[in-house]
């Protein structure tokens, strides 16, 4: 029986390790987590400096660590709501890309004065996680900034074009591609 056990205990490693890999993937439910980070600059490249990104279990904890003010829960949905009230008056967000479509999913917030010019190279940045994940947009820029989504880590290749001041539901053909994405200026 003890033999029995261990070979029981082996296999149960095993499962965990297979099953480890596939949590990241669309195809298995994984547990949310809603993460904050903060431009705090543009290197030579153009490319946004970015604080660690700081992640939560949900929404409105992130929201509220990166410093938003509610009497309800802040969720992607009244964000901008919440923003607008004075006592938020020196939070400002660039955009919040979600991991699913109509701002579902996990996301990653990204909180900053403006959208005047810089991008992200979401391959590299954050360690990778975001990459190839985004499938809408909530989006704060000032009106005539662009938010434009590229399949390649390089601002180029296939691209969707967003005004940055406009929720995306979807991002269209980029849905879980994105690799990159700039940020810009009217
Ligand atoms: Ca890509």
């Amino acid at each position: 029986m003890k033999l029995n056990r261990v070979a029981c205990a082996a296999m149960v490693g095993a499962v965990v390790l297979v099953a480890a890999p596939s949590a990241s993937s669309a195809s298995a439910p994984a547990a949310e987590r809603h993460c904050n980070t903060r431009v705090v600059g543009v290197d030579a490249d153009g490319n946004y400096i970015l604080t660690p990104q700081e992640c939560y279990s949900t929404f409105d904890q992130a929201a509220r660590a990166a410093g938003v003010r509610s009497g309800s829960k802040v969720s992607p949905t009244n964000l901008s709501a919440a923003l607008d009230a004075p006592e938020n008056s020196l939070v400002s967000y660039i955009a919040v890309h979600h991991d699913g479509t109509n701002y579902g999913g996990s996301s990653i917030a990204i909180q900053g004065s403006g959208c005047s010019g810089g991008g992200i190279n979401w391959a590299t940045a954050q360690s990778g996680q975001w990459n190839n994940r985004f499938s809408s947009s909530r989006q704060y820029c000032q009106y005539g900034a662009y938010i434009r989504y590229y399949d390649s880590s390089t601002y180029s290749g296939n691209s969707y074009h967003a005004r940055g001041w406009e929720d995306k539901p979807d991002l269209g053909s980029l849905n879980n591609l994105t690799s990159s994405v700039k940020y810009g200026g009217s």
